[in-house]
């Protein structure tokens, strides 16, 4: 059976790392594509000299011409600029736009059949105006945000009750700005609701707090330390998890930004969601119920969405 084709388009910090694990986890072949001569050749001849180290048989190619991402299954998206300190996500919006016009083109022509995950901020705005760029089927094409908020928030869990990771499951919902919805009542250590893990005197209700404030400027947290850019690693790991999910039908339920139809109330746009994702895509969207605090802080998050997609029309009409 032929080996997968995982096209990543932007061969920045992110996609030099979705190489590397991609490579690593022989979970396909990669092409690295990038406007930048010689950096997706760059990296992608780096890593290929490390297959032989870690035992790898897969190929790595990096490309500024977009005829090399033809037939890829699965295609990550991190062309763009990322933040520097001092700038919100949403700063991002005029030139990350243009950017989306181009590779959503780019996809359209060379790669109609793949499953997309885009990963440039601001997120919801962005996969939303790529998904209109390429004309894919809205199940094919979503966003990497939630996966990483929710494992920034397992991970803070972790490290303050001195539980592992891998019994925390946590979830963040809604849009990937500071006004995420950390989903306290559906989060679970070792299966007990947070705030039942309160109740018993794991945690403060005040350290919870801080916790869930800490996950919402997570993003920005490694900005300021950073000072460069934003962050790489987490961010990656979050994208391929996805993209595994995909290649293998695994059939995981993740957060991720998908195209609502009707589903929490909403129609239209893409916002953070648990999705079922199998080898149709973004194949289920669970709804968990929302009390009225949960519900008006989706509506907010979802609004600062809103706003973005009109920002979005305005800048290009096309979109209208
Ligand atoms: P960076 O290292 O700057 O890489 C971006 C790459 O895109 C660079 O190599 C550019 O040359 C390339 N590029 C620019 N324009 C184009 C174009 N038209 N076609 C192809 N390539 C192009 O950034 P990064 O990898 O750190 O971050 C990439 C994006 O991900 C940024 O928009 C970040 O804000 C975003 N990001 C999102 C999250 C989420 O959780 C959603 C987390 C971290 C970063």
């Amino acid at each position: 059976m032929a080996r997968a084709k995982i096209a990543l388009i932007g061969a920045g910090m992110i996609g030099g790392t979705l190489a590397h694990i991609a490579a690593r986890e022989e979970l396909g072949d990669v092409v690295l594509f990038d406007i930048m001569e010689g950096t997706p050749q760059g990296k992608a001849l780096d890593i290929a000299e490390a297959t032989a180290v870690f035992g790898s048989d897969v190929s790595l190619k990096g490309a500024n011409d977009y005829s090399a991402i033809a037939d890829a299954d699965v295609c990550i998206v991190t062309a763009g600029v990322p933040r520097k300190p001092g700038m919100s996500r949403d700063d991002l919006l005029g030139i990350n736009l243009k950017v989306m016009k181009a590779v959503g083109e780019g996809i359209k022509t060379y790669a109609p059949n793949a499953f997309v995950i885009c990963i440039t901020n601001p997120l919801d705005a962005m996969v939303w105006a790529l998904r209109e760029f390429s004309g894919l089927p809205h199940k094919k094409v979503v966003g990497m945000a939630g996966v990483l908020d929710s494992s920034r928030f397992a991970y803070f869990l972790a490290e303050k009750t001195g539980v592992s990771v891998e019994d925390i499951h946590a979830w963040t919902l809604g849009g990937h700005g500071d006004d995420m919805v950390p989903m306290v009542r559906h989060s679970t250590i070792a299966g007990l609701p947070l705030p039942e893990v309160v109740a018993q005197g794991w945690i403060s209700q005040d350290e919870l707090d801080g916790i869930v404030k800490r996950t919402r400027g997570g993003g920005g947290e490694i900005v300021a330390l950073l000072k460069t850019g934003s962050a790489f690693y987490a961010p990656a790991e979050s994208a391929i998890a996805m993209a595994t999910s995909y290649l293998k039908d695994k059939k995981r339920v993740l957060p991720c930004a998908a195209y609502l139809s009707g589903e929490y109330g909403l129609r239209g746009l893409y916002v953070g969601v648990p999705v079922v994702i199998g080898k149709d895509g973004a194949e289920r969207i669970i709804q968990f119920s929302v009390n009225d605090d949960e519900k008006a802080m989706f509506a907010k998050s979802v609004e600062s969405v809103q706003g973005l997609i009109a920002a979005c029309k305005t800048i290009d009409p096309s979109l209208a």
